[in-house]
């Protein structure tokens, strides 16, 4: 072997990058550790394989994951590099069902500038259109934390191995196209898929030096053997298995950039991560924000609707607005007291001064009703009075959630302009109706508790 490539140089320096991958994953997982009991619950996952890839951080461990479609050979080619039986083959497709770890330790060999650097090889499910969607999405995931893929066909590539390719490629995966079961090809057949591979079709995907051809458990062969006194017989035996110009093509690429692979999948995985992160966190907030404008705004439909008296009706509702706006500053991490509170509610109430001007004469027209009337009267003004002004809370609480994602100010945007725009945007009507729904929910069950 001239080209031993154990003796290649490490074509790239890179300590410094991998100290920076070794911080960002650092700088993930402290990320996480600042999160609430809701996003932990929900980042659970993400957490464990943050802690997994800053363990192989430290182990200067090389993921090389064998992907493809079903019954392409990668068990069996895991088998053949390892030199033992140490992961299933079987001739029904769809025969692996879990991520298999199997630690490369015959190979020998340190990645340059990691001292005990392990290779494992990741056997993962086939990749199947038709069923095993989970066990897919699986192995596309373990390829997406892979240092180097082995990606394994039996023949050309159909659209699912194309597209599988594409995506891995689109990541900056690096990979190594094996085309497997050879013994089943005539010589021409076999340079033909090779020319293809090396070809146009692949080009930027696959580094036509990583197209290498195996065969991991060739079937069966006659041979015909000759005895010394000239007669000859035939024997059915299974030759055997070739992989070594995978071997070596894996070790190349390993001499080559083997940190730096390491290094660049980390960093890529812990911001791929950080964005998780932050993208879950807004939306959680986002969620929780609405949960709350609405449960805020149900109580103040509710108070305003139970309570006779306009002077009730004023009160209760400024203490819920103040309430519900002192809740969703928490929520974006501001504290804010009851008095800057209710100022914000007064600032927001004068800008959006005609709407709750209305309202007010809404409020008070029906109030006075409802003072005077009883039994079903109340029920009939009380719904519409409540909601309109559970409405009043629902724009309010719309309002201050605007004011506090803008970092508790109203940015570039005048008041009056932000609750335009919120008005715009909400369906009025369907807020009045949900709002009614829920009033005449309490009222009713009320009314039966009171029968009993
Ligand atoms: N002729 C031939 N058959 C092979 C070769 N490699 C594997 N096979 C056969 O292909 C079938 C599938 O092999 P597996 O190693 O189980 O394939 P896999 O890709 O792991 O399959 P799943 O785990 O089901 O996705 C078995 O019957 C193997 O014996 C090869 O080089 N030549
Ligand atoms: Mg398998």
């Amino acid at each position: 072997m001239t080209d031993s490539p154990v003796s290649t140089k490490p074509l790239v320096t890179t300590d410094v990058d991998y100290q920076a991958a070794v911080s960002s994953v650092r700088r993930a997982i402290e990320n996480y550790q600042g999160c609430t009991e809701a996003e932990r619950r929900v980042l659970a996952r993400d957490f464990d394989e943050l802690q997994q890839m800053a363990d192989k951080l430290e182990a200067g461990r090389v993921d090389i994951v064998v992907f493809g479609e079903i019954s392409t050979g990668k068990s069996a080619l895991i088998n053949a590099l390892v030199g033992g039986n140490v992961t299933q083959v079987n001739v029904q497709g769809g025969w692996t069902k879990d991520i298999w770890h199997v630690p490369w330790e015959g190979i020998g060999y340190c990645v340059p500038g990691l001292a005990n650097s392990q290779v494992v090889l990741v056997d993962t499910p086939g990749l199947n259109e038709v069923e095993g969607h989970e066990r897919s999405a699986i192995a596309r995931s373990s390829a997406s934390r892979a240092d180097l893929v082995l990606f394994v066909t039996d023949s050309d590539l159909n659209e699912t191995e194309y597209s599988a390719l594409l995506e891995l490629a689109a990541s900056h995966k690096p990979i190594i196209l094996v085309l497997n079961k050879a013994d089943l090809y005539s010589r021409k057949d076999l340079q033909e898929l090779l020319e293809l591979f090396r070809g146009r079709r692949l080009i930027n995907i696959v580094d036509p030096e990583n197209v290498v051809v195996t065969q991991a458990n060739p079937r069966e062969m006659e041979y015909v053997i000759e005895a010394a006194d000239g007669s000859t017989r035939t024997e059915w035996r299974k030759p055997e298995p070739k992989v070594s110009e995978l071997k070596e093509r894996i070790l190349k690429v390993l001499n080559a950039e083997g940190k730096a692979l390491i290094a660049l999948n980390a960093a890529m995985f812990a911001a791929d991560k950080g964005d998780r992160m932050g993208a879950l966190r807004i939306k959680l907030r986002e969620a929780e924000a609405s949960k709350v404008i609405w449960s805020f705004a149900v109580t103040k439909s509710l108070a305003v609707a139970l309570n006779p008296v306009p002077a009730v009706d004023i009160l209760g509702g400024t203490a819920v607005d103040a309430t519900m706006v002192v809740t969703l500053g928490k929520i974006y991490g501001m504290n804010i007291t009851t008095s800057n509170a209710r100022a914000l509610v007064t600032s927001i109430l004068k800008a959006a001064g005609w709407v709750m001007l209305s309202e007010a004469v809404v409020s008070y027209a029906s109030s006075v009703f409802k003072a005077l009337t009883v039994g079903y009267g109340t029920i009939a003004t009380a719904l519409p009075q409540g909601a309109a002004a559970g409405y009043g809370s629902y724009i309010v609480g719309q309002a201050a959630r605007y004011y506090f994602q803008h970092g508790a100010s109203w940015g570039d945007e005048s008041p009056k302009q932000v609750i335009t725009q919120i008005l715009a945007n909400t369906d009025k009507e369907s807020v009045l109706e949900r709002l009614k729904t829920e009033i005449g929910k309490k009222i009713s069950l009320n009314r039966y508790a009171g029968d009993e």
